[in-house]
């Protein structure tokens, strides 16, 4: 990973800024017009200094994320490469239950899968067959993202300090050991107010939705930390993601997994 421009004092300000906007619900630029010399490790470091102010406070962590693991999305954003995310324990939304519009800035929904470990995994070298290995089971997600970058306008080191712009998610529907899953081909279906807006197929994550953990395993392992045992790790996009405001209703159908709704309130 490459090294440090910005000194720790500039870290702990970013990530101030950035986490204010966060809680307080409102646009701000990309951190790269305020911050040019940035580099991967100073966003990253940025990252986990929001998640280190948020444990201070009492927050817990209850998951990880790996954001952009779609070819599609890395195009319609314009990076390059997949990042992660944390998720904390205020972000959770139950299945069925309601999503504060006004909280948020501009949610999109996307629907994904996740998976929970029952053994840590860490980098280098992790593979798919690690992931398979290391898998207690799998369950439908649907990630609620609100970058806080104005329109969305952002690139790779931008988001990646912004902690990829996990806002909210809900888990339920049906679990599954891996083997019982075909998790290349399972089949989504994304429905707003009645009307399907969106498709996709495991495959559309990475190749094959346990190359996301895996990768995420090796990019943690460049920060000489794991993934536990028994962490919530959501891999990403299967479908595009889809804007939705106060009073639309949602619901995904994951094939042989269940399904999840939602409202915006
Ligand atoms: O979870 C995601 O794939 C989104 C990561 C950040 C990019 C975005 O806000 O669209
Ligand atoms: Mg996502």
């Amino acid at each position: 990973m490459s090294e440090n421009n910005l000194n720790r004092e500039q870290i702990e300000a970013a990530a101030a800024h950035l986490e204010k906007a966060e809680l307080e619900a409102y646009e701000v630029t990309k951190l790269t017009n305020d911050y040019p010399e940035m580099t991967y490790k100073d966003a990253f470091d940025i990252q986990w200094e929001i998640r280190r102010r948020k444990e201070a406070r009492g927050t817990k962590i209850v998951g990880l994320k790996m954001g952009l693991t779609s070819w599609a999305k890395m195009a319609q954003m314009g990076v390059e490469h997949p990042c992660y995310g944390f998720l904390c324990d205020y972000f959770t939304v139950p299945d069925g239950g309601e999503i504060k519009t006004d909280e948020l800035i501009h949610p999109k929904i996307e629907a994904e899968i996740a998976f929970v470990t029952k053994k840590a995994l860490k980098g280098p070298g992790i593979t798919i067959a690690d992931v398979l290995a290391a898998t207690d089971f799998v369950l439908p997600a649907v990630e609620v993202i609100d970058s806080r970058y104005k329109d969305f306008k952002f690139d790779l080191k931008s988001v990646i300090a912004d902690n990829s712009s996990s806002s909210r998610f809900i888990t339920g529907g049906q679990m599954q050991r891996v083997e019982n899953v075909d998790l290349k081909h399972f089949g989504v279906v994304m429905e707003v107010n009645g009307e399907i807006v969106a498709t996709g197929a495991g495959a559309a994550v990475l190749g094959h939705p346990a190359a996301s953990v895996a990768m995420l395993a090796n990019m943690f392992g460049e920060r000489d930390e794991e993934i536990p045992a028994g962490t919530f790790v959501m891999v990403g996009a299967v479908t595009a993601a889809f804007q939705c405001k106060k009073g639309d209703s949602f619901s995904v159908r994951y094939q042989g997994l269940g399904s999840i709704s939602g409202r915006f309130v």
